[in-house]
């Protein structure tokens, strides 16, 4: 744009583009085997959740089958997702973490 100084003259600027970044709903799938405090426990931790917030996500996900942890950028939404089945893996549970676009 152009902008007047108290030199009179007119100088051009360059406009600063700013975009919101894509956002991706970070996606908890049900299954038969992950226990339930297990689940509550990954809320809290992963999506710093309490422990009623993170019970009602989980029971969410258990009735309905998926529900969602939480809405972040793509490498923040893919980390969690990535953190998430790592330590499922690691404990031995089925448990799976998507990332979709929102
Ligand atoms: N369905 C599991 C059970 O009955 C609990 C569970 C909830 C598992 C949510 C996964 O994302 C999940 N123990």
């Amino acid at each position: 744009f152009s902008e007047h100084h108290d030199t009179g003259v007119v100088t051009e600027e360059a406009r600063p583009e700013v975009k919101r970044p894509s956002m991706y709903r970070v996606v908890l799938l049900n299954d038969d085997y992950t226990p339930m405090d297990f689940v509550v426990n990954i809320l809290m931790v992963f999506f710093a959740m309490d422990q009623e917030k993170a019970t009602q996500v989980m029971l969410a996900v258990h009735t309905k089958g998926k529900g969602v942890c939480g809405v972040f950028t793509h490498d923040v939404a893919e980390t969690k997702a990535a953190q998430v089945n790592q330590y499922a893996r690691d404990n031995s549970h089925p448990l799976l973490c998507e990332v979709e676009k929102a």
